[in-house]
């Protein structure tokens, strides 16, 4: 392994600088960081090679009902009337592993058998998509900071698509595995199958969505869940000579998909925005090389250690936003807005998911595990990519819509990085950078490329674009799941 100092100290400094305070359960920076630091550790025998697909699933089966999964409230909710769903999908019987799902059909219970299936997945790696994407991002209820009080999103995904949230891999949230070695032994390989595994059985216990049109969005480190899983599923429908999971388009925002890339883009996003000084940039690009397998030297690990203590304490997840600086759940309810997410909510869904009546209402926990229901969770992640591009370079050429997106306040895996990123991908673009239009304001940019790929920016959006520009990331989704241009007024 590759010395990668630089790295280390790089968001050792620079991201923990945003962790002014500590959080009860793991957070997404947390997580975050951890993965970064362990991968770039020399000897950490973290293996980078290019993602391979695995070959053989266990035939499906249908281990449970879809009726006993219904939701009938959710405790603290709205009335709706859409369903809701949330179970256990066995993964593996020998090791005794299962992955819990949430699932929000559509809105309007009449579109709901016309609307494709969308499949959401958060990062970390370790990272809830209940507790990020479905309570505090793009699902149909957003919590109160009482931690007790659902509020309706009317920016909800499911206006636009049947949305399943996935706890991934087993030891996130309420996914379990009665085999330790699964938690001390995870990486890109393992989740991609044990993803596919899930959707196989899902698909057999809701069999009306197995010919739907499928796509799977994510944020974050799902920029390697989602291609992977997406790869995994073009893979086995060749070989089997038949659509056994309808495909059409992968969603990924603020992603991960290029080491080398991404940690340019962090620095030069950084300077851009004035967190650090141009002189400061100016000696880590001279002084530091972040490919794969570069070298590291004193002076580059001396030009990061000055840029880390330039940023001093904010959420490079959203530069401009505030911090959590009271962590606090209050008696009543603080007054709410969709359109402006309480930078403590994690703390509101950490403490709601661990209410008894909570997790009996969603079908959760029944095998009464012995840990706490936390944001992100420790998984030992034994291999991580250095990069996806290859890959969604596959699905393009496989027909599959490939869209990216950034929230362009991000700090953490920043729009210069996504840029970055497309343009060693060597492809072409059909038309050129465009203003795109939400309410009569410009919700942000965008532009096409040959084979299916769109890149399109959020404005004034942090790293969980639908937390905070909901309207705008519904946009988003929309013309996505439609393969239709974002508006052009
Ligand atoms: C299921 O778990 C057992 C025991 O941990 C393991 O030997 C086997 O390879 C797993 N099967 C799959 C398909 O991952
Ligand atoms: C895990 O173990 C518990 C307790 O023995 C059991 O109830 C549960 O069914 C097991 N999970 C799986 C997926 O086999
Ligand atoms: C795949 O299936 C199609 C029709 O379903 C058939 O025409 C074709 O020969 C099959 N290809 C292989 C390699 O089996
Ligand atoms: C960075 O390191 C890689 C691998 O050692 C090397 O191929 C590349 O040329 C270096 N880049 C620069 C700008 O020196
Ligand atoms: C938060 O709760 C803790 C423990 O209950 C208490 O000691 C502390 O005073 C509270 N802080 C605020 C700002 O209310
Ligand atoms: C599961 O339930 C047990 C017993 O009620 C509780 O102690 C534990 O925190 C819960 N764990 C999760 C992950 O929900
Ligand atoms: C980039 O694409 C062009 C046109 O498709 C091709 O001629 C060129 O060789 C490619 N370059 C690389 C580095 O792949
Ligand atoms: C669904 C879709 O947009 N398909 C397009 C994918 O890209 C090819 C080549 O650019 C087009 O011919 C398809 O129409």
């Amino acid at each position: 392994m590759e010395i990668k100092k630089t790295q280390i100290l790089l968001l050792s400094t620079l991201l923990l600088s945003s962790l002014a305070l500590k959080i009860l359960g793991k957070s997404h920076r947390e997580a975050d960081h951890q993965l970064f630091m362990a991968k770039l550790k020399p000897n950490s025998n973290i293996d980078k090679s290019h993602f391979t697909p695995f070959e053989n699933p266990p035939e499906p089966t249908q281990d449970g009902l879809k009726e006993k999964d219904i939701i009938q409230e959710l405790p603290g909710q709205p009335p709706v009337i859409f369903k809701q769903y949330g179970g256990y999908v066995t993964i593996n019987a020998t090791a005794g592993s299962a992955f819990y799902y949430y699932f929000t059909e559509a809105q309007d219970p009449k579109k709901a058998q016309d609307l494709p299936l969308l499949l959401w997945l958060n990062g970390g790696p370790g990272c809830s998509s209940l507790g990020y994407g479905a309570m505090q991002e793009l699902g149909p209820f957003r919590l109160g900071s009482d931690g007790k009080t659902l509020y309706k999103n009317q920016y909800a995904w499911n206006h636009v698509a049947n949305v399943l949230f996935l706890e991934s891999p087993a030891g996130v949230g309420f996914s379990y595995s009665n085999a330790t070695s699964d938690l001390e032994n995870c990486g890109d390989t393992k989740a991609a199958a044990d993803n596919y595994i899930f959707l196989l059985n899902w698909l057999e216990r809701f069999p009306e969505y197995k010919n739907r049109d499928f796509y799977i969005a994510g944020e974050s480190y799902a920029g390697h869940y989602v291609p992977q899983l997406a790869h995994n599923i073009i893979y086995h429908n060749k070989k089997a000579n038949k659509t056994i999971i309808n495909l059409r388009g992968i969603l990924i925002g603020n992603a991960a998909i290029n080491d080398e890339t991404d940690n340019n883009g962090m620095i030069d996003f950084f300077a851009s925005h004035a967190l650090i000084s141009l002189e400061s940039s100016r000696d880590i690009h001279k002084y530091c090389n972040f490919s794969a397998d570069a070298e590291t030297s004193d002076e580059c690990i001396k030009s990061v250690q000055e840029a880390g203590n330039m940023v001093g304490a904010i959420d490079i997840y959203n530069i401009y936003y505030p911090m959590c600086l009271h962590t606090n759940l209050t008696s009543i309810p603080k007054p709410f807005s969709i359109m402006e997410i309480d930078p403590c909510s994690e703390y509101y869904v950490q403490s709601y998911f661990n209410l008894p009546e909570v997790q009996e209402a969603m079908h959760a926990n029944f095998t009464k595990l012995h840990y706490n229901w936390e944001p992100c969770s420790d998984i030992k992640w034994g291999d991580s990519s250095s990069t996806v591009l290859p890959l969604i370079k596959d699905l393009m050429e496989n027909g599959i819509r490939v869209w990216t997106f950034s929230g362009d306040v991000d700090g953490r895996l920043p729009v210069t990085g996504t840029q970055y990123s497309l343009e060693t991908m060597n492809i072409t673009a059909l038309n050129s950078w465009r203003p795109w239009y939400r309410d009569g304001e410009v919700g942000g940019y965008v532009q096409d490329y040959k084979n299916n790929l769109t890149f399109a920016t959020v404005r004034g959006a942090g790293h969980q674009v639908p937390s905070y520009k909901p309207d705008r990331g519904l946009s988003l989704v929309s013309n996505f799941v439609t393969g239709t241009p974002l508006p052009e007024k």
